[in-house]
């Protein structure tokens, strides 16, 4: 089959933000659109001819129509074998797990993640390298550079593939095979976690649990592993179907979109765990019984108890977490005599540290938790792993976080998102901010005096590549923390996210009501960045 030269004429915008290129799915449905993007990877990555690419996504609405196209471009650009996830479903963390698992040349992963789905909603396409990780901004800027230069691509004018049945097929000279969804990523699981002490604890009638997979992707992840392997009741995994429009619902595992699960750890059923993961499966949110544990609580409660785990019994290298993370698992890392390390927001910038082997464990505000064991955030990894230490240590979730505070003091944390703002008004909030940070350290904001002010850069510590302008951060003397930066995964407007941190050692303060106990800092952002005045908001959309 010879491959057919097209010609095209780049589109403008083609520039991976935080987590790939995330647009409305009538963009992605002009014609040559994705096909200039992916020729771009092509073009820019010289080992995916001749080698093995990895291909799926979370299921959303064109997932299956971009994976055809996909297939024709990698077949006409010598690309020697793709795995393709059954029915085109491969969760994020699974894609990384069968990248490195099968030593490929690298992954495309189609998802917009939490973003709704639907035919006027988002889609997204993602690169990922040969360490299974997202590519490195050295890698994605190549991509995006030959997107704004491209004028023809190359494809194959073949039928549609059969994605629903397992076993390989041929596309031209190119070998595609279509393989189980879950296996390899449950097999790596299992090497990780202690399953017969989790059995043991289904086992114990007193333990009741659900986990909410959205009708995203993590369904059939979640269903095989927690109800097949470990025993789970029937009906543990809820929403389990993946659905294109991920039934009508926001995926995003959060006490805002996922409040039906919030409810069943409440009041009269009063559930002991409960859990819910994204559109494509690598966030997670943990509740107890009546308690919500922030995602940074739980990266430093998983560092100060991973050797409960089997695949962490030898101990942690180090932790490292995203700029605007609280600072709960510096405080572990620093008691446990580990390397600790802050990126920028975004997993491809913990890639580094775990290839390097600085880092075991990382996470990221953002209901993202992860480690070593792929390159990428994994939502059913964090819940099988507090699964784990619930099932050794036999205690609650809210006794276990409260004694984690008491030893390590707690860190009140909150993030404001004020969703879909005006482009121009949420630059100009961030310009202004900028003008004032020199100023900033010194005086006294309310009872805070800041201690410095900074545009977050970063510099790699492994190839000492530098990443500038990551966010504002206003550190203040007592260690608490303002943090404010836009969105880089949004398809609409500009979403400002506003992040509050606070340190309180005293034991008899740890039971306040967070947004009362950060109130003080939360009016002190407000004000600075004049956001009711610049944004027209007067409270943001989502508070988590
Ligand atoms: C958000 C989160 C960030 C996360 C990214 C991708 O980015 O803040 O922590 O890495 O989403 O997550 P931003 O730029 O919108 O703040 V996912 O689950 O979309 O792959
Ligand atoms: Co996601």
């Amino acid at each position: 089959m010879e491959a057919t030269v097209v010609s095209t004429q780049p589109f403008a915008g083609q520039k991976p933000g935080t987590s790939g290129l995330r647009k409305k799915v009538k963009t992605f449905q002009q014609p040559h659109y994705l096909e200039n993007f992916v020729q771009a990877i092509f073009d820019t990555q010289a080992t995916l001819r001749g080698g093995t690419l990895v291909v799926g996504g979370d299921g959303r609405f064109h997932n299956r129509e971009a994976i055809q196209t996909i297939l024709r471009l990698a077949a006409a650009n010598g690309v020697a074998r793709v795995l393709v996830g059954q029915g085109g479903i491969l969760s994020t963390p699974a894609v990384s797990c069968i990248i490195r698992k099968h030593a490929t040349q690298g992954g495309i992963v189609l998802s917009a993640s939490h973003n709704p789905g639907g035919p006027d909603e988002d889609f997204g396409i993602k690169f990922n390298v040969a360490s299974g990780g997202p590519a490195p901004e050295s890698v994605t800027d190549a991509i995006y550079q030959r997107t704004t230069e491209i004028d023809r691509y190359l494809t194959l004018q073949a039928d549609a593939l059969d994605l629903d049945t397992i076993g390989d097929s041929q596309l031209g000279e190119m070998r595609v095979s279509v393989i189980d969804s879950v296996a390899d990523y449950a097999g790596l699981m299992e090497s990780l976690f202690d399953f017969d002490a989790i059995r043991d604890l289904f086992k114990s009638a007193s333990f009741r649990m659900c986990f909410d997979a959205m009708h995203a992707v993590t369904g059939p992840y979640a269903k095989a592993i927690l109800e097949d392997q470990l025993g789970a009741p029937a009906g543990t995994v809820i929403n389990g179907v993946p659905l294109e429009d991920f039934g009508g619902g926001h995926p995003d595992p959060n006490l805002v979109h996922a409040h039906g699960i919030v409810e069943r750890t409440q009041g009269a059923e009063g559930l002991d765990f409960a859990a819910a993961s994204d559109g494509d499966g690598d966030r997670n949110m943990i509740l107890g019984r009546d308690f919500f544990v922030t995602p940074s609580d739980s990266l430093a409660l998983l560092a100060a108890n991973a050797e409960v785990a089997p695949g962490y019994k030898a101990g942690i290298a180090g932790v490292a977490r995203s700029m605007p993370t609280s600072q709960a698992a510096d405080r572990v890392a620093e008691a446990l005599g580990i390397g600790c390390f802050e990126t920028p927001t975004g997993w491809k910038f913990f890639g580094n540290l775990l290839d390097a082997g600085r880092i075991t464990l990382c996470g990221e505000e953002s209901f993202g938790t992860g480690s070593a064991h792929v390159r990428e955030k994994d939502g059913l990894w964090a819940v099988l792993f507090w699964l784990n230490l619930l099932a050794a240590k036999r205690q609650s979730v809210a006794t276990l976080v409260r004694e984690h505070w008491r030893r390590f003091g707690r860190n009140y944390y909150t993030r404001h998102d004020y969703e879909a703002i005006d482009s121009a008004a949420a630059e100009g909030l961030v310009h202004h901010l900028r003008l004032l940070l020199a100023d900033l350290p010194g005086r006294l904001l309310g009872d805070y005096k800041v201690a410095y002010a900074d545009d977050f850069s970063y510099t790699d510590p492994v190839d000492a590549s530098v990443s500038d302008h990551q966010g504002v951060r206003i550190g203040f003397e007592d260690g608490s923390r303002v943090v404010m930066r836009l969105s880089g995964t949004g398809t609409s407007g500009a979403t400002l996210r506003v992040y509050i941190e606070r340190f309180e050692p005293d034991p008899e303060r740890h039971d306040q009501d967070v947004q009362i106990a950060l109130q003080p800092l939360i009016l002190i952002a407000r004000e600075l960045a004049q956001i009711e005045a610049r944004t027209g908001r007067v409270e943001p959309d989502v508070v988590t």
